[in-house]
């Protein structure tokens, strides 16, 4: 299948917004939905929508295949040895919270350290600020280098014996850089510390093997890689999980309910209370299986060649800034920028009166915006429906937003 395929298999891409074909750059936000995927979560509260692991009936029985055969495709899609790994939850944030909360609530006391890096979402700096607070542990931040790049000199002094916890993003969605998380890991096991990645800007684009990378942990996002929002994925090593204690306490997560005791049920359902994500997950695993008909590493190619396009053609334009890593070949599909004065809020909506949807504004890293010096930013984000033509659009509706300005000004 070649892009322009792709992109027919997006009915929302096929519309005008303000008068003008829709291109839409905002998929490190969230991606659109292929067909399959909306067929599938169609067809589950058409023909056998109903709760899972409890009736014998016959919708009961198609509902939990539908949701334990999607977990058999998360397991694969990600490598894991086991699905008592594979843990659905609501997205990358629920999935951090919940290593931060019943990992880091044990694990941790005084004079332990957490690391993460000054590129993090929020998602991955709150909730180890919180179990940083309730345990007396200390959150250490890894320096960037002028680039944005990570730099594994600076991980071999900032990571010590100390240190309990490394959680770093794999792909930064403001930079786009792609961290080396395989020997970020290993220097974390070499000092007694886990490996927690968030990989909500990595699934979507790249193959991952957490076995290869050794991660003690993984969180990510059906809504980015083409499935809906509200179901994502925590992944853990079962030697962790087996020990953890659940966060949710309710219905599906039990075994033997006491009037004052209670068992919990085997991995991987113990960490998933209540009435699970279950057209969520059906989705998500159609999205699996749309991604990989086309390819992972065919899907990394493309956005990489993207991105070299978009860093060549955006680099012409006078007063652009680009922030993070010059070389095409370091970063992933997006660009982040700011062109002159401009506020980017006014950048990204003259662009969508030409019908182009990008982000503007701190993009949950407010940290990063602090080291960037800037409070906030535009950023256009690439996934497998779009073209060069969507950033050739892209370059004429800048210039355009240039000159609107400077004639304003
Ligand atoms: N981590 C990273 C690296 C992200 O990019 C995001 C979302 C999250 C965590 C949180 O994911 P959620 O699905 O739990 O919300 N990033 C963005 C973004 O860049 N623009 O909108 C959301």
């Amino acid at each position: 299948m070649n892009a322009r395929e792709i992109r027919q298999m997006f009915p929302i891409l096929d519309q005008e917004v303000n008068g003008n074909p829709l291109v839409y750059l905002d998929s490190a936000a969230t991606s659109q939905k292929p067909v399959p995927v909306i067929e599938a979560i169609d067809k589950y509260y058409r023909e056998y929508n109903s709760n899972v692991h409890r009736g014998v009936h016959t919708l009961g029985t198609r509902a939990t295949d539908g949701y334990e055969g999607a977990r058999e495709k998360v397991r694969k899609f990600i490598n894991a040895k086991s699905t008592e790994e594979v843990i659905f939850t609501r997205g990358t944030t629920t999935s951090i919270n919940t290593v931060a909360a019943s990992y880091g609530r044990a694990n941790l006391s005084e004079g332990d350290e957490i690391v993460i890096s000054y590129m993090e979402h929020h998602s991955n700096i709150i909730p180890w600020q919180q179990v940083a607070k309730q345990t007396g542990a200390t959150l250490k931040y890894l320096p960037l280098q002028e680039d944005g790049t990570i730099s594994l000199e600076d991980v071999r002094t900032t990571v010590t014996a100390d240190t309990k916890i490394v959680s770093i993003m794999q792909v930064s969605n403001v930079l786009g850089v792609m961290n080396p998380i395989k020997e970020i890991a290993k220097i974390a096991h070499e000092n007694g510390a886990i490996m927690v990645v968030d990989g909500a800007q990595s699934a979507p684009h790249m193959k991952i093997d957490v076995q290869d990378l050794d991660c003690d942990f993984l969180a990510f996002s059906g809504h980015k890689m083409c499935g809906p929002t509200g179901i994502g994925v925590l992944y853990g090593k079962k030697m962790h999980l087996e020990k953890m204690e659940p966060v949710e306490f309710g219905g599906e997560m039990i075994d033997f309910v006491g009037l004052y005791e209670s068992t919990w049920k085997e991995l991987p359902w113990k960490f998933e209370g209540g009435t699970p994500i279950i057209a969520g997950a059906i989705g998500l695993g159609a999205a699996i299986d749309f991604l990989e008909q086309i390819g992972l590493d065919e899907i990394e190619a493309y956005e990489h060649k993207l991105a070299a396009y978009a860093m060549e053609k955006m680099s012409t334009i006078d007063g652009m800034t680009i922030y993070g890593p010059k070389e095409a070949s370091k970063r992933a599909g997006l660009v982040t920028f700011n062109i002159d004065d401009v506020h980017p809020h006014d950048v990204a909506t003259v662009l969508d009166a030409e019908g182009i949807a990008v982000r503007a504004g701190h993009h949950c890293a407010q940290p990063l915006m602090k080291w960037l010096k800037v409070s906030a930013t535009a950023r256009a984000s690439f996934y497998l429906y779009n073209t060069e033509e969507d950033i050739d659009k892209l370059v004429s509706g800048l210039v355009k937003t240039k000159e609107y300005f400077s004639d304003v000004f």
